[in-house]
């Protein structure tokens, strides 16, 4: 079991796009366990491979209130998305204490490995079906802030530059 460090926005890193999982083997199923450790660790609900610099297509989310039904997705698709769609409050383990609305799917479907390598489909809608669209988009190397306007995305870029060079000011 590791922590694993967490890239910060606006590292460039965030952008890059994630390959598939080649095999859900002893090396995943380490990363799976120590990005759920992260996450928990940060207090988050959801973390994608992106955001520990490790460009496969892997993510962990747990909405749960008690903090213990872990779902790892492994080269996880969106199979459908709703008309439906909703402004939603989001905030991100890259972009700590930023939090704005961004408009996504109510619901979904998603095709996934889990951490056995057994395909499933998942429904989701509220809460987990935001999470997951927001986690997808960081294997896509998109960061929630590109959903804002260009006036307060730079002005939380410069935020986050202030914050990393004088971390008492976050
Ligand atoms: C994505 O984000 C998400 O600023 C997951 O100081 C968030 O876990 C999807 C966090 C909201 C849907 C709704 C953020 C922790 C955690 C912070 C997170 C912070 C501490 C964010
Ligand atoms: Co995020």
């Amino acid at each position: 079991m590791a922590l694993l460090p967490i890239l910060h926005y606006p590292d460039p890193k965030l952008h890059t796009v994630a390959k598939p999982v080649q095999a859900v083997d002893a090396r995943i199923r380490t990363l799976i366990s120590d990005m759920l450790q992260t996450m928990y660790d940060a207090e988050g609900i959801g973390l994608a491979a992106t955001q520990v610099d490790v460009h496969e297509r892997l993510v962990v989310i747990d909405t749960s209130e008690e903090r213990n039904q872990p779902l790892v997705l492994v080269n996880p698709e969106i199979t459908w998305a709703s008309p439906e769609r909703q402004v939603a409050d989001e905030g991100c383990l890259s972009v700590p204490g930023i939090y704005d609305g961004v408009e996504r799917s109510t619901s979904v479907k998603v095709r996934a490995l889990d951490a056995d390598g057994q395909s499933r489909e998942i429904s989701a809608d509220g809460l987990l079906a935001v999470c997951i669209q927001h986690e997808m988009d960081h294997l896509m190397g998109k960061v929630f802030v590109e959903y804002l306007s260009p006036l307060k995305r730079n002005r939380i870029k410069t935020k986050m530059l202030k914050a990393r060079r004088d971390p008492e000011r976050v």
